[in-house]
């Protein structure tokens, strides 16, 4: 617990110091009117990312393999007792997760089984926020904590027709039917799902735990094998050492584990060694069986040997709440804990650090290339003025004509931006429209009409495969337009680069390619429970439809996702350009103006070049600020302490100096 915790902690604390100096950074931008919409947005999001930012731990397994006598041990030993209920036999009724929302008061939120009768997956059931009850937990008394935790063990007695609309009963199995009762009730969980919100330090850091019951007592919930299981970045599949690998672990382990997404995410956990320790064995005879176990499991589940953990997480949790070292110790405990940290921890830091960085870099260079065109502008002015000292009232009135052409030359290349921005929206329209609601709505239920139509069960799998040939097409039409996007940006960068010179960072290349794996994915997922349904009768279809959509729904997901993405990279392609735009406008306005000046004698051309030099000096200093504003939130992505600030700042005084490359071009212009 205490390693756990206390890498929790330094992720928890180094995400934090991340965010704040992005959130620095942006109050520099904007103290310095460096702030565009589009940059802030980007911030915004990156920010709002950090904040959101979350561990997910899922805990899969049969009943009573000690799931949840697990989570305690590992994760709450420190409220001082057992916080999940956990019992001989079938517990946890429902899949629970907890989590820590500070929005709201501690609480648990439930979401009822009847809803499974009805169309919406749970996810969706949360976006609407309607149905869920919710109840008052007292987090002062472990008392009331614990009461209002039961929630998750609780009951209730339906008829059989009612348990099997809602896929909870299959009378074609003999291990269900014998579950009846006389007057022909069964018992089912009262809940459907449900969020335990609660102010732990853990949870507080962003971990959020999914607990989740036995195979029957969730029967078919695609949620879990589609969404919450999928997107966690550690699942622990348990065994008990007493049971063994019985064939229901293995379906288990296959339909929930095993098919929904990456292998490396899982571990594997032999539990309740604790039951071989019977006093007549050596240490060695049981060290020599838990070896022989866990060599067994890792064959049969396909997983590498450092994947699987022997422990016994009763006694673990025992040897916490006393203090006891050497109980701990054998309870194996923080071997497993070990491993859970290194498998979360270092790969969260790398993605979070990496999404981080590059929204930094590519802010930041887009600032500099402003602060570039601001100070070349000035450089420019700054040797004309001078070049004026001591010319007579002919060569000032030239000079003006001159600023003047320029200024009406460079309106005439600027308008290129106007016209990219009508011929970009247009295409951008086009490749947004395969990602939109209606579309995916049209292609769901083209495929769930086909299946009712379908006679043969056969049937169903070749056109859910068709399905998701759809969204790979659709995928595949964006990514299209995407590339063609790119393309026009280039030549759009290219001529402006041959016209004035600008140099400007090539758009960021780009593709939804990603979402196209998680459709595979999905499709996995999809293709092992149809698998399933083909021995299946025509009169499941309430089930069939549940799963179908849950994966309507989780495509949705995939498909929002992909269109922010893709709105936001296209958001990002012209905001550099046309910033630039509006700084050399500026500049060339200004030039004009204060040739102009200096011609009507308004203005001495001595007190012009001292303005100018001032402004010039400015925009250096800002641009040596720049740098170590980004050198400070690269340092603090790193996780190395970033130097204190200001040190080494161009503070005033210093000379500062002008590139040779913009003094050569200031020069030909001048003599121009
Ligand atoms: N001896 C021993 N018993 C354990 C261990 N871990 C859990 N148990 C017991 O096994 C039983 C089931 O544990 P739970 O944590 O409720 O199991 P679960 O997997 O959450 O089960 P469900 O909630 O029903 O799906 C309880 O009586 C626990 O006390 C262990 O390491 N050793
Ligand atoms: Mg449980």
């Amino acid at each position: 617990m205490a390693e756990l915790a206390g890498s929790f902690e330094q992720y928890g604390a180094w995400r934090d110091a991340l965010a704040e100096a992005i959130a620095q950074f942006r109050r520099w931008l904007q103290d310095n009117k460096l702030l565009d919409a589009e940059a802030s947005r980007r911030i915004g999001v990156a920010l709002d990312r950090l904040a959101e930012d979350k561990l997910v731990v899922a805990v899969v397994a049969e009943f009573s393999r000690g799931k949840s006598e697990l989570i305690n041990a590992i994760f709450f030993a420190d409220c001082g007792r057992r916080i999940l209920p956990t019992s001989a036999g079938r517990t946890t009724m429902c899949p629970t997760e907890l989590i820590y929302d500070d929005s709201l008061p501690p609480c648990i939120r439930a979401l009822p089984i009847e809803t499974r009768a009805r169309s919406g997956s749970t996810s969706e059931f949360r976006r609407s926020g309607a149905d869920w009850q919710t109840f008052a937990v007292d987090d002062a008394s472990a008392d009331g904590m614990l009461q209002a935790f039961r929630l998750v063990s609780e009951t209730i007695r339906v008829p059989a027709e009612e348990a099997k609309t809602y896929g909870l009963f299959d009378p074609d199995d003999p291990d269900q039917q014998a579950g009846v009762e006389a007057d022909g009730t069964v018992e089912i969980s009262r809940w459907r799902h449900a969020v335990i919100n609660f102010p732990h330090p853990l949870l507080k850091q962003g971990l959020v735990v999914l607990d989740t019951p036995g195979l029957n007592a969730i029967g078919a919930e695609p949620e879990l094998t589609l969404s919450l299981v999928p997107s966690a970045h550690a699942v622990l599949f348990v065994l008990a050492a007493d049971t063994g690998l019985t064939k229901s672990d293995l379906d288990m382990w296959r339909l929930v584990v095993r098919d929904s997404g990456a292998t490396e995410h899982h571990i594997a956990v032999l539990n309740k060694i604790d039951g071989l320790w019977d006093g007549l064995k050596t240490s060695a005879e049981i060290d020599a069986e838990v070896q022989r176990q866990a060599v067994l499991v890792g064959q049969r589940l396909g997983l590498d040997r450092s994947r699987i953990f022997a422990v016994s997480a009763q006694k673990g949790l025992v040897a916490k709440l006393q203090h006891d070292e050497e109980l701990l110790a054998a309870s194996r405990l923080p071997e497993l804990e070990g491993a859970l940290v290194n498998m979360l921890v270092p790969a969260k830091r790398n993605i979070v650090r990496s999404q981080s960085l590059s929204m930094i870099e590519r802010v930041g260079e887009e600032v500099r290339q402003t602060l570039a065109v601001r100070e070349r502008g000035l450089v420019e002015q700054l040797y004309e003025m001078r070049s004026l000292q001591g010319k007579n009232q002919g060569s000032i009135e030239r000079m003006l004509q001159r600023a003047q052409r320029e200024a009406a030359d460079f309106e005439k290349v600027a308008r290129k931006v106007v016209a990219t921005r009508f011929v970009l929206n247009k295409i951008a329209a086009q490749a947004l429209e395969p990602l939109k609601r209606d579309a995916l709505r049209e292609a769901a239920g083209a495929a769930r009409e086909r299946m009712h139509k379908a006679w043969l069960p056969t049937a169903f799998a070749p056109i859910v495969g068709e399905y998701f040939d759809g969204l790979r097409a659709a995928v595949r039409r964006t990514n299209a337009r995407i590339a063609e996007m790119e393309k026009m940006m280039v030549g759009v960068q290219g001529s402006f680069a041959q016209e004035l010179g600008w140099s400007l960072a090539a758009p960021m290349t780009f593709s939804i390619d990603s979402y196209l794996a998680e459709i595979d994915r999905l499709q996995e997922a999809a293709k092992q429970q149809f698998g399933t349904f083909d021995v299946l009768t025509r009169g499941k279809w309430g089930l069939i439809e549940r799963f179908l959509e849950s994966v309507v729904a989780k495509s949705r997901d995939i498909f929002v996702a992909a269109e922010r993405d893709v709105e936001a990279w296209i958001g990002s392609l012209l905001p550099p350009l046309e910033a630039q735009v509006r700084e050399q406008r500026a500049a060339l306005i200004r030039r004009a103006e204060s040739v102009q000046k200096i011609r009507d004698a308004q203005e001495s051309l001595d007190g012009r070049i001292g303005e100018l030099g001032d402004a010039l000096r400015t925009v250096q200093e800002k641009i040596e600020a720049l740098r170590l504003q980004l050198e400070r939130a690269r340092a603090t992505a790193r996780g190395v302490e970033p130097r204190p600030a200001g040190a080494g700042a161009g503070s005033a005084g210093e000379p500062v100096l002008i590139s040779t490359e913009e003094l050569g071009l200031a020069r030909q212009r001048v003599s121009a």
